[in-house]
Parts: structure tokens; sequence; C-alpha cells
């Protein structure tokens, strides 16, 4: 089968319409004000699990406020662990709409009072249904199981969230540019995501990100393990000194989602990660294998670094044989008899 055929092709390449709806949905909503909450808690689970690492460290750096992400299944089975009497607001993040432990976790939130509830999905389901503010990006809807346009387009949509909720209009305004810039991304660095996905010579995939792009790095992981069965691991950029450089050797990839504030830090850990005979890859606004040159300010151009990890994993998938819109074991939706 040709690669266009397969959906997951389609839904990355395509994806930018997906986060053009984002933006919409959420410049258009009525928010509460940060200020009428103690603590925020973003939920979710899988690739949804780490947009919340993701939405939560952006939201804590734009607001100020303390916010923290967790798993669907801790906060219904270790809500203690998490939740206070503190006045909370929930934003809870699925993409099915379905998925048991955030259903559950969240109804339990409501039927406890403990504050408001904000969902961003692709679908309209069970989770929409508790909400007080809701997100539907119908757009980010997919044929595959891996999630890739639906996570990029409702992490747009979390993004635009936060700078709303710290009332950054002008952060608002500058994703404007995205789809556009995304565009320019997803074409011009297909050939190389094809070139390292394609080559089987490696057996190991490290992503690091920081602050704000840990997140991601978790979720790139995540694609390149759920589509090619690989062994794949993310890591703070410091982090990756600290017992797992021990890993890499020349059949092993390292891949760096640079940011424009610590680049010095992060670039001497690619560098010395690459004198121990791994390949490094950078993506950054600028000097970087994977350019971005937006002018669209950090903290709101984090989508821009994920294209081009799905199509890695995505060639990596049709290299090995594999079905990248069917991965082992997995549905798209994990539905539990509680
Ligand atoms: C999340 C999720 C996916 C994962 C798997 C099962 O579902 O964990 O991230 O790829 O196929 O579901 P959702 O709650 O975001 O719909």
């Amino acid at each position: 089968m040709s690669t266009e055929h397969f959906h997951t092709y389609r839904e990355i390449k395509l994806q930018t319409e997906a986060w053009a709806q984002a933006l919409n949905v959420a410049s258009t909503l009525n928010l509460p004000t940060v200020g009428d909450y103690d603590q925020v808690i973003f939920t979710g689970c899988g690739s949804t699990y780490y947009l919340a690492l993701a939405a939560a460290t952006l939201y804590q750096e734009l607001t100020g406020c303390p916010a923290r992400a967790v798993s669907g299944g801790e906060l219904l089975l270790n809500s203690k662990t998490v939740l206070t009497e503190q006045k909370t607001l929930l934003i809870a993040i699925s993409r099915s709409g379905a998925t048991t432990e955030t259903v559950k976790a969240v109804e339990t939130f409501k039927v406890e009072h403990r504050g408001d509830i904000v969902v961003i999905s692709a679908y309209d389901q069970a989770l929409s249904k508790l909400a007080d503010i809701n997100l539907v990006i119908s757009k980010g809807q997919e044929q595959s199981v891996a999630q890739t346009r639906s996570f990029a387009s409702m992490y747009v949509a979390a993004s635009a969230l936060c700078a709303r909720l710290a009332r950054r209009e002008d952060l608002l305004s500058a994703m404007r540019r995205l789809p556009e810039v995304g565009n320019r991304v997803i074409d011009d660095y297909e050939s190389f995501a094809k070139e390292i996905g394609e080559n089987l010579n490696f057996d190991r995939f490290y992503f690091l990100g920081s602050g704000i792009f840990y997140g991601l790095a978790c979720e790139a992981n995540l694609k390149m393990k759920e589509m090619t069965l690989t062994h794949s691991e993310p890591f703070h950029f410091l982090e990756f000194r600290h017992g797992p450089m021990s890993m890499v050797n020349p059949s092993a990839v390292v891949v760096g989602l640079l940011s424009d504030r610590n680049r010095m830090y992060e670039e001497k850990v690619l560098s010395e990660m690459k004198e121990l005979g791994g390949t490094v890859i950078s993506l950054g606004e600028k000097e970087a294998d994977v350019l971005f040159e937006s002018g669209i300010p950090e903290s709101v151009r984090g989508v821009l670094y994920l294209p081009v990890l799905q199509w890695m994993a995505f060639y990596r998938s049709v290299a090995k044989g594999l079905n990248p819109d069917k991965p082992n074991h997995l549905t798209a939706v994990v539905k539990l008899d509680l």
C-alpha cells in the first residue's frame, strides 16, 4: 500500500485545518477569571495526559498561578494525592470524550462540587456533557488509533485557552500565523523525517524537551512506541546526563526540542550525545536541523514541533512493515467496566 493511503498520512499532512478550527473555537469562548481559582488541574489519558502536562506548565508560566497535570486514572483512584479543599478549575482533555478513567474522574469532581470544569475534545461525547465550558474541535477527529492531528489541534486549543486566561490577547493573535507556518514545516521536512524514520539501523529514540516542551517530548516518545514498536523515552534535557545517556550508541537517535531561553544548556547536552556516537536531531526557531522561522513567541509555537516527529514515527512504522493506522494491542478508546 502506498503511504498516501494510510489514514495517518492524511491526518498528519492536512492537520493545520484543525489547528485553525481550534483557534477559532478557543477565541470565541466566555472564560472564567484566573483569580477565581486557587489551583488548576489538567487531566487526560495517554496522549491527552501528555497534553495535560504540556498545558499545565504553559498555564502556570503564563498566569503565575499553580497548575499541575495528573492522569485521569490517578485523579480517579488517588484523588487525595491531587485535590485539596482549595477551589479548583479542572481542565479535562480527551480526543474521544469517552475514556472511562477521564469521564469517571470528572463525574466525581462534579458530584463533589469541587469547582468548574473545562473540556477539550474532538467529539461532543459523555465528557463534554459534564463541562461548564466546552471546546469541541471536530476537525481533529481521526480514523487512526494513534493521535496526531487530534493531539496537535487540542494542544493549539489548550495553548490559546492559557493565553486567554492569562489575558494575553497578543499571544492569541500571534497564534493566527501557526497554520501557515505549520504547512510550510509539514511540507519542507517530510523527506527529512522520512529519511530518519526509514533508517532501521536505529533501534532507540530519546526525545528531550524542557519546561513547556517536556509534555510534547513525551507525546513524540509515545508516537514512536505506538506506531513503530521501538524503544523510546522522553527526558528533560539536563536529566538525560543523569543515567539515561548510558544508552547512547551509534544506533541511538537523540531528538532535541530546543527552546530559545535555555538553548545554550540544551545544545551542550546534544553535542555531548553526538560525541558519544548518537545521531542528534534538533528542532527550533533558528539554527536547528528542523527550522520553524515563525516569528511566533515561544510560549505559543510548541505545536510546530509535532508534525515532523509524527512523520518520523509514521515512516518508521511503514518501513517496519507495520500498519501505522492500527498499532499493536491498541484501540482508539479505553473503556473499562468499573
Ligand atoms: C487517549 C488514549 C490514546 C491512546 C490509546 C487509547 O484517549 O489513551 O492516547 O493512543 O489509543 O486512548 P482519549 O481519552 O484522548 O480519547
